[in-house]
């Protein structure tokens, strides 16, 4: 049995709900975050030294990276939904937005977020701003008349997008993206991803950073 250790309010909603998806049975175990640094607990490092979410546990070992861990559930699990046929051009699109999110995109959004939460000069700001606008314009372009990120099919790579929406969401830029916004509104729509928050709690970001800035 696939064991999914969830951290409050985190990225590890992407894996209950893929796993919603999929209707592949899992145990959850909740960690709750520090409620004054809002890191992990000590109970997720006692799993996985990076003590990161989302940690999962499956063949007697844990693993970490919300990319890898959908990749490994998708392949072990999945019998080939939620992603495209192997070998085409939808599944090279589908490698190079998953990858993206958390490989280029997400570097310059916390860039926005420690720059909300602290002091900073109007040329690093610009810098950040122009860094994000590169990356998050690919995504939002992506979507432009499409209703997921790889055209005409539901994957994995939505899953992921969406916890990066709602990371947009969280420190109040997701206005200037309304393709992600809509994106955003859809995905939250279906009935997986409302079980997933069912069982481990809202996804709400904007809360989350706004506790961190006290
Ligand atoms: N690149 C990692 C990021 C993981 C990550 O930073 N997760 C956050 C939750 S959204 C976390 O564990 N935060 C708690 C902490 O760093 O103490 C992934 O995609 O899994």
């Amino acid at each position: 049995m696939i064991t999914v250790h969830h951290l409050t309010n985190s990225h590890s909603h992407v894996v209950l709900w893929l796993l919603e998806e999929l209707g592949v049975p899992y145990e959850m175990v909740l960690h709750r975050r520090d409620p004054v640094t809002r890191r992990s607990p000590d109970t997720l490092r006692a799993i996985h030294p990076a003590a990161k979410a989302p940690t999962i546990e499956d063949n007697g070992l844990a693993m970490v990276e919300s990319t890898g861990v959908l990749l490994y559930l998708l392949e072990a699990y999945g019998e080939g939904r939620l992603r495209p046929a192997p070998g085409t051009a939808d599944a090279m699109r589908f490698y190079q937005w998953l990858t993206f999110i958390e490989g280029s995109a997400k570097g310059p959004a916390m860039q926005f977020v420690r720059l909300a939460m602290g002091q900073a000069d109007d040329t690093m700001r610009d810098m950040v701003a122009q860094a994000a606008a590169a990356s998050f314009g690919l995504l939002e372009a992506a979507l432009d008349g499409a209703e997921t990120i790889v055209p005409d099919q539901f994957t994995a790579a939505d899953i992921q997008l969406t916890f990066f929406e709602e990371l947009l969401e969280g420190f109040g830029q997701i206005d200037n993206w309304p393709n992600m916004k809509a994106h955003l509104a859809r995905m939250r729509e279906r009935e997986a991803y409302k079980r997933a928050e069912a069982k481990g709690g809202p996804v709400d970001l904007k809360g989350l950073f706004a506790g961190m800035a006290k």
